[in-house]
């Protein structure tokens, strides 16, 4: 990326140099690109933010302007499928987040509040941004609070953002991602409809179509095994009353992102060839595509004319998925039929969703036995308690586990720690919810439940007991085994 950039930037001052050897010597005049880190800034005004499946206005000819941008992230059950819902992680309310559109030069000054009734800190790291975590680091905020930071869009381009709080995947897999879209000079080429989609895959304790209130299942998402690979954050987002429109003979122009966590869609549209594909959102365009790759954190920018009419059917083409698991929209194109590009007897509901009900999850017989080392010194339980620790903890306690105000409590001379041993184990066990107060400072945020052996556990807890001024409590296996049963 730097590199690429620093590509462009030589080449710049080489085409520079050149036209104005050029024009010493003749008329010939050459446009000459600018530099976009100096495109001045012409007034402010505020984003337009919309949910998928719309955008907002194209930029056309604006000039750069500083540009702010207020998103608000809420955590709020929605609907899966039919008879399931979920506990959505999201930007602005939908998911995907809201869609942002820049255009190259823009000086964004983007504001991140975490609404108040929120259990957990957020942040937020944009693709299109060239600075630290892509502003992760300046944006970390918990519940009740917001933070600004400001950025410069130097590259055009179509990009993801997602929240990137430890547990990283966590918050993804919850529907924290949106696209935000970077307009070259003078905008895209006009198109007659544009339409934002964003696949994603989530990780569900019940299998695909097990009705309630799902929780996310970690074990699943960490072996990449999907329960729903969707458009939109939910099944049927874009099908039935729900489908995107067109009429015959217009350009439809789609921004298709993909928050991943883990998956790379083949998208595809069923009966459409595209005419246009801006590879992997950046400059590069294919033409005469069937199906484009997009990862798990990128995105393209596809267009085409329609026509014909008839429903056109928007598929990730590793088909299990679009039609077990829900990656299935529609585009209904309406207006005269064309009898020289298409004809013959239609039929209907030829694709449709199948759901979930043939899967089984495999058994696992190969599952690790944990060989347990009963004779560690204590110089050995700290060893591997720290490397325990480094691996689960650190992400929120932090290195010195002095934790990070407002959201993660300090483990470092912790008087809630070191007050009750069994009470700590507990936490480490079943994971914390509701408030606390450690230190004085009140803490009312949600520890995930940590998948731990008892040795792990009674190692991890000794490491920590042992450093950072806390009380040196040796944490046993056994005890741990007490407090497994006791509860
Ligand atoms: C995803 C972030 C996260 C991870 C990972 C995590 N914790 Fe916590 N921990 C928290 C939060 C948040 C609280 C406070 C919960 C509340 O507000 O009710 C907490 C509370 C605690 C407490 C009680 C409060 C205190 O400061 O003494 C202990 C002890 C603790 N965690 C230990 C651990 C240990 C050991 C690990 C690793 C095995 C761990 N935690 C992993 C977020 C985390
Ligand atoms: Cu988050």
């Amino acid at each position: 990326m730097k590199f690429l950039k620093m590509n462009v930037k030589l080449l710049g001052i080489v085409a520079l140099a050149a036209t104005l050897f050029v024009s010493c010597n003749s008329e010939k005049k050459e446009i000459v690109k600018k530099d976009p880190a100096t495109i001045a800034l012409n007034g402010t005004m505020n984003a337009e933010l919309t949910a998928p499946p719309f955008v907002p206005e194209p930029v056309g000819d604006r000039p750069a302007k500083k540009l702010i941008v207020d998103m608000e992230i809420l955590e709020q059950e929605g609907i899966m499928t039919d008879g399931t819902t979920y506990m959505y992680w999201t930007f602005g309310g939908s998911v995907p987040g809201s869609f942002i559109r820049t255009r190259v030069g823009d000086q964004v000054e983007f504001t991140l509040s975490n609404h108040p009734d929120n259990k957990l800190p957020h942040n937020i790291d944009l693709h299109a941004v060239t600075g630290p975590g892509g502003g992760a680091t300046s944006s970390f905020v918990a519940p009740g609070h917001s933070k600004t930071f400001s950025f410069k869009t130097l590259n055009p381009g179509l990009y993801v953002y997602h929240c990137a709080t430890a547990p990283v995947g966590m918050h993804i897999a919850n529907g924290m991602y949106g696209l935000i879209l970077v307009e070259p000079e003078g905008g895209l080429p006009k198109v007659d409809k544009e339409y934002y989609i964003m696949q994603g895959d989530f990780y569900t304790k019940g299998e695909n179509g097990a009705p309630g209130l799902q929780a996310f299942d970690m074990k699943k998402a960490v072996d990449e095994d999907a329960d729903y690979v969707v458009f939109n954050g939910k099944v049927g987002s874009l099908t039935g009353d729900n489908a995107i429109t067109a009429n015959v003979g217009e350009t439809v122009r789609l921004y298709v992102g993909n928050g991943g966590p883990n998956l790379t869609s083949s998208f595809h549209v069923i009966g459409e060839i595209f005419d246009n594909v801006h590879v992997e959102g950046g400059d590069l365009i294919n033409t005469n595509v069937q199906t484009t790759s997009i990862p798990a954190g990128g995105a393209a920018i596809v267009d085409f004319k329609v026509d014909v009419p008839g429903t056109f059917i928007l598929v990730d083409h590793a088909i299990f998925r679009a039609f077990n698991k829900g990656a299935l929209g529609m585009l209904k194109v309406s207006g005269e039929e064309n009898k020289t590009l298409y004809s013959g007897v239609k039929q209907e509901g030829i694709y449709n969703p199948e759901g979930g009900t043939l899967q089984e999850m495999p058994d696992d017989p190969n599952a690790k036995k944990v060989v347990v080392n009963t004779n560690k010194t204590l110089a050995e339980k700290i060893k591997s308690g720290k490397d325990l620790y480094t691996k689960t903890c650190f992400a929120c306690h932090q290195a010195n586990g002095e934790g990070i105000a407002n959201a993660f409590p300090p483990l470092a001379k912790s008087d809630y720690l070191n007050a009750d041993v069994n009470r700590a184990i507990g936490i480490v066990i079943n994971g914390k919810t509701g408030e606390i107060t450690v230190n004085g400072a009140k803490y009312n945020s949600v520890m995930t439940k940590q998948t731990l052996t008892s040795e792990e556990i009674a190692d991890v807890l000794t490491y920590v007991y042992s450093s950072w001024g806390n009380n040196k409590t040796n944490v046993t296996t056994s005890q741990v085994d007490q407090v497994k049963s006791g509860h």
